[in-house]
Order: C-alpha cells, then sequence, then structure tokens
C-alpha cells in the first residue's frame, strides 16, 4: 500500500495531514512550496492533476483532488470504527455531512473572498460589503453550532472539526473572532489534540 499527500506551504492541506495523523496512518509527503512573487502553487502539482492545486491524495496510483473528497475518502478506508466519523444513518450523519462539506462551501467562501479583496486592494468595494455580510453569516452559523455542541458533528470530534480547523485559525489570526465566540473554546479543545500538535509539527516545516 502506497500513500503519498501532495503538500502546499502554508494551505489547507495541513487538514489532511491533520486527518492522517489522527488517523495514524503511514503516509509519505511531498512538499511543494508557492512561488513567493504570486503565491501560487508550483507547476508540478499541475503534472500531478489538471488544478494544479494541493492538497492531492494518491492512493496506490490514484490521485484525488478536493479536501473534503480526499477526507471521506480516507475514512472509508482507514477508518472502519467510526472514531473520526459518525457511522452511515446515526444521528449526527448529517450535521457531520453538512461542517465537513459547508468548509469548502458556503462557509468557507466569505473567509477566503476576504483574503482575495485584501490582495487586490478592494477594500472599499460593493464585492467587500457584500462578502463582510456573508462572513457574519457563516460566524454566526458556527457560534451557534458550537453553542450547541462542542464539537461541529455533536458530542464527538470528528473530521468535519479538522476541515473547519484552517478558516478558524485562519480567522482568528487576522483578529475576525470577537470576544466570547465559542470558537475560542473550540480552539482550545482542538489544539490540546495529540493529532493537531503533530500536525503542527510537520506544518512548522512550511
Ligand atoms: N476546494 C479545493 C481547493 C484547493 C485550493 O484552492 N488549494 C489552494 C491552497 S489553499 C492552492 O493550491 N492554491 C495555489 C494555486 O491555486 O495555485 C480543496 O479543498 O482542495
Amino acid at each position: 500500500m502506497s500513500l503519498t499527500l501532495h503538500h502546499l506551504n502554508r494551505s489547507r492541506s495541513e487538514r489532511l495531514i491533520w486527518l492522517m495523523e489522527e488517523l495514524g496512518v503511514d503516509y509519505d509527503l511531498v512538499r511543494h512550496k508557492r512561488d513567493p512573487q504570486v503565491n501560487l502553487a508550483p507547476a508540478a502539482l499541475g503534472d500531478i492533476h489538471p488544478m494544479g492545486k494541493a492538497p492531492l491524495l494518491v492512493h496506490d496510483g490514484q490521485v484525488i483532488a478536493e479536501s473534503g473528497a480526499i477526507a471521506l475518502y480516507l475514512l472509508e478506508h482507514f477508518d472502519p470504527e467510526y472514531k473520526l466519523h459518525p457511522a452511515p444513518k446515526s444521528a449526527n450523519r448529517a450535521a457531520f455531512f453538512e461542517w465537513l462539506h459547508g468548509a469548502e462551501g458556503a462557509v468557507f467562501l466569505p473567509f477566503l473572498m476576504n483574503t482575495y479583496i485584501a490582495a487586490t486592494g478592494l477594500e472599499d468595494s460593493l464585492l467587500s460589503q457584500y462578502m463582510a455580510g456573508e462572513r457574519a453569516k457563516a460566524l454566526s452559523a458556527i457560534e451557534a453550532r458550537l453553542n450547541a455542541s462542542p464539537w461541529f458533528a455533536g458530542d464527538e470530534f470528528s473530521a468535519a472539526d479538522i476541515m473547519m480547523g484552517f478558516q478558524l485559525e485562519a480567522a482568528e489570526e487576522r483578529g475576525g473572532l470577537p470576544e466570547g465566540s465559542p470558537v475560542h473554546g473550540w480552539l482550545e479543545r482542538v489544539r490540546a489534540r495529540d493529532g493537531h500538535k503533530r500536525m503542527r509539527a510537520v506544518t512548522a516545516e512550511d
């Protein structure tokens, strides 16, 4: 069995490192560096998959792109006891799907757009105003969820928390989390996990 993760420095691919560390699977890590001028991925990633983005997983020769797809693929292969995801048709399955996919969907977009808005000097634009409203909505949905349960899929930590981690750590770093937000407590719980610590040891070299 061969399992390789292509990781881009300072990127969403850290979520898959974290998931594999939590699962305890053996994997090879190939590190790629962003172009310092334009911040984009190197051409080497485009040689593996036409989108040329990270993360990319290669399992016994099969290439898989998209963080959410990779996470579900890894769970299917390496989490037969459902330690990091609720079992099919169990009560927390719907919430698990919602947050696992929301992390790359409606929840993520307004946070991501903030980066592009700042990079292109559009802070005073209508787009920026619109995205600020969307970000407030996303944050309020996140906070409602974390006020109702300790983890995104309910009482148990799951891969949905891992998928949400990247954007919430980035939001905290940019001062985007209000004082008293339940996200602060969630971040503390996340950072207490050995899997998260091991992921940070790997990404420290980024
Ligand atoms: N929805 C994709 C997004 C992939 C993506 O945009 N990755 C970024 C890293 S955060 C990337 O490779 N950026 C460099 C580039 O686009 O050249 C996923 O979740 O895997």
